[in-house]
């Protein structure tokens, strides 16, 4: 009797482990192939989060492939592609923009690898084409930014925006959160808002652009550290006080932005957590060992003042 049942339980596990090793699951040493499509290096914020999944992946014991985009949705479809054909165990990619995912995204499935978005969203009807989404919520960001201005601004206040790539998640939540917010104060006028693509360079020389065309500029709203960043170099140049002539909020939280809003320079920063690798690792874990995850995985963030950055700042991290 007992040989019966020990053979039965041997035939099931050979089973088992046979079905593992011809639907998809981890390599026969056991580890587990991530290949990893990064956005690119364009801010302080990206290059945390590259650390935090290159450390991570490796505490994880996940052996990771790892591309840099350099922000071209192109480079990124390309890497996805060779992800495929290498037939790594998952997928996860940080979407450079929101549309314009189905078709590869469609590959990958009819390939049975599993995707994992994270830090950006795409805009798709068919959330199928993904197991989780892990990220910050875009909007909420925006929309703390937008009460601090309103609570902190005393008569007609003229804001410019400079807003993160064209098209990505971020850019457009962040916009819809804090315009949403300071439409309840007729004071409050967004007079310019464009793109410096979430860089340094790029906040800099739309901002010197900005005050040679707009005459009276009270705030600027950053979407990124990098971009005010750039800013505070611009208004420094007209001869204007950063912080003081002109306000200046932003979001991330790395450590430059939070030196300059030590400093007095930045008057707010929402921050927005770079650090998603060890989440991302036991999500792929629990995706390749087909797990149920949540769909959607929020990530919890806080914001700061001028002295609560003087208090953050000796432990911040990046
Ligand atoms: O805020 C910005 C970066 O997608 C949340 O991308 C990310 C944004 C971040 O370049 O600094």
């Amino acid at each position: 009797m007992r040989k019966t049942i020990t053979t039965a339980l041997a035939a099931v596990l050979l089973t088992a482990l046979t079905a593992c090793g011809s639907g998809g699951g981890a390599a026969d040493d056991g580890k587990i192939t991530m290949g990893f499509a990064q956005v690119g290096a364009e801010s302080g914020w990206r290059t945390a989060n590259t650390k935090s999944i290159q450390e991570s992946a490796k505490s994880a014991g996940i052996d990771l492939k790892f591309s840099d985009a350099q922000q071209k949705q192109e480079n990124q479809i390309k890497a996805i592609r060779s992800y495929i054909q290498q037939k790594v165990d998952v997928i996860a990619f940080s979407p450079v923009v929101e549309t314009g995912w189905d078709n590869v995204l469609l590959e990958a499935k009819r390939a049975k690898i599993p995707v994992i978005l994270t830090d950006r969203a795409v805009d798709s009807d068919d959330e199928t084409l993904y197991k989780t989404f892990l990220g910050s919520d875009f909007i909420e960001e925006g929309k703390k930014a937008g009460k601090w201005l309103l609570d902190n601004h005393s008569g007609p206040t003229n804001v410019v925006e400079l807003e993160g790539t064209t098209g990505a998640a971020p850019a457009i939540d962040r916009k819809k959160g804090f315009g949403d917010t300071i439409k309840s104060s007729p004071e409050i006028k967004v007079v310019a808002s464009q793109t410096g693509d979430f860089t340094r360079s790029g906040g800099k020389q739309v901002m010197e652009a900005f005050l040679k065309s707009q005459p009276d500029i009270d705030v600027v709203f950053a979407q990124n550290d990098d971009m005010g960043l750039g800013a505070l170099e611009a208004i420094k140049a007209a001869g204007k006080k950063p912080g003081v002539d002109i306000k200046v909020i932003t979001i991330d939280a790395v450590h430059d932005g939070m030196q300059a809003l030590s400093n007095g320079e930045i008057n707010y920063i929402v921050e927005c957590n770079p650090l998603l690798g060890p989440q991302l690792m036991d999500l792929a874990k629990k995706v390749v060992a087909g797990e149920d995850v949540p769909h959607r995985v929020v990530t919890k963030e806080t914001t700061f003042t001028q002295e609560q950055a003087k208090t953050a700042l000796p432990d911040r991290k990046y």
